[in-house]
């Protein structure tokens, strides 16, 4: 049975959003119907708008939705109707990567997440019989209903049953890629000092995982003074502005060099400075979006000679459901207060929220979808 949903769909590089009627195709035996209740803006969203990034346009995108399950195929395990979930990136389920829970590293991330298409080439929506991009991170969640998967839900624990979806939503990605990086990527220990480079979600997920991890000092950098107070407030014990002076204030907060630094940047020059700080057995971690371009300057002798790692992140290593159930339970626990980044805006004021994020002014904007 088909089903009309109600979209904003990005009609070209670098439009504005429109809303339009769509039809959702037929379930597949391994995809779940979800009521939307809650997306999120993510720059992510941006990056396709202006093709950044290779999903075709005009497509519906939305990548960090929750709602409620209003139908599942015969082969969902993940979630049954009525089940409240939070949806996330897709992954294959059968590469090498998949086969160890490393799915942020699927071998097939693309055709998954960024086709427009499923895997298999068939269109998830219709617009007046015609089809549009759609299946965006599993989902096209900047809609009122969503076509997810088996494998991109994570039903909502019952001890969290007193939980808004509206704020648990940003937790399938930016604020896992944060805290995920902090606490499973880089496996951060307590008593050693980590700089953090940008604080927007990502950023600021890493500090308050930073705090988690007892980590001593924990140094935000940036350029904008609002979100350095904010970071403050969520757990950092030095700030930095970003400018011509911020390595050596570095150095004063932490002398020794840096045992982690995590980038979510992007900056070429910012890397390779910050690569000279890092101390013995140290580790900088690299989540920014950076031009295609960039090839990175390092010193062999002393990566090699410090034992130092430069890594790669995606997703924070996320395995979805583990860890999103374990921020869940950090959250109630008062150790992980990502709705201090939120500010909510109807879905039919996207372009709102989307300027807000661009600005600066708004950190995580969250569309209202439906109640509840
Ligand atoms: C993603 C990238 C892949 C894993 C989850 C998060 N970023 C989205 O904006
Ligand atoms: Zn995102």
């Amino acid at each position: 049975m088909t089903t009309t949903a109600r979209v904003a769909i990005c009609p070209g590089e670098g439009k504005e959003f429109n809303m339009a009627e769509v039809t959702l195709d037929d379930l597949r035996e391994d995809e779940l119907l979800v009521r939307v209740v809650a997306t999120d803006i993510c720059h992510t969203d941006m990056a396709v708008r202006d093709q950044q990034l290779p999903t075709p346009l005009p497509a519906v995108l939305g990548h960090e939705g929750a709602g409620i399950v209003e139908a599942v195929g015969s082969k969902v395990s993940a979630a049954g109707v009525g089940d409240r979930v939070i949806m996330s990136f897709n992954s294959c389920g059968h590469c090498p990567s998949c086969e160890v829970d490393a799915p942020t590293y699927c071998y097939e991330f693309g055709p998954n997440n960024f086709a427009g298409r499923r895997p298999d080439g068939s269109a998830t929506i219709t617009r007046d019989g015609e089809e549009i991009g759609g299946n965006f991170f599993g989902q096209s969640s900047f809609a009122t209903h969503a076509i997810a998967h088996e494998r991109n839900v994570v039903r909502v624990p019952d001890s969290a049953a007193d939980l808004p979806l509206e704020r648990l939503a940003p937790l399938g990605c930016g604020l896992m890629t944060g805290a995920g990086a902090v606490l499973r990527s880089m496996e951060v220990r307590e008593g050693l000092p980590i700089a953090v480079f940008g604080t927007g979600t990502v950023g600021l997920a890493a500090v308050m995982a930073a705090k988690i991890a007892g980590a001593d000092p924990i140094i935000a950098v940036d350029m904008h003074e609002s979100r350095l107070e904010l970071a403050k407030e969520l757990g950092a014990t030095h700030t930095v502005k970003a400018g011509d002076d911020a390595m050596d204030r570095l150095k004063e907060a932490a002398p020794d060099g840096l045992a982690y630094a995590f980038d979510t940047t992007g900056v070429k020059k910012v890397i390779e400075s910050v690569f000279e700080q890092i101390a013995p057995k140290g580790i900088l971690g690299l989540v920014g979006a950076s031009p295609p371009e960039d090839m990175l300057k390092l010193n062999e002798a002393s990566l090699m000679g410090g034992g130092k790692r430069v890594i790669g992140i995606l997703g924070g290593d996320s395995d979805i459901a583990g860890f999103i159930c374990e921020l869940i339970a950090y959250h109630q626990d008062g150790k992980f207060p990502f709705d201090r980044l939120i500010e909510y805006f109807d879905f039919d004021d996207i372009n709102a929220g989307i300027e807000a994020s661009e600005s600066g002014e708004v950190v995580k904007p969250v569309l209202r979808i439906s109640p509840e």
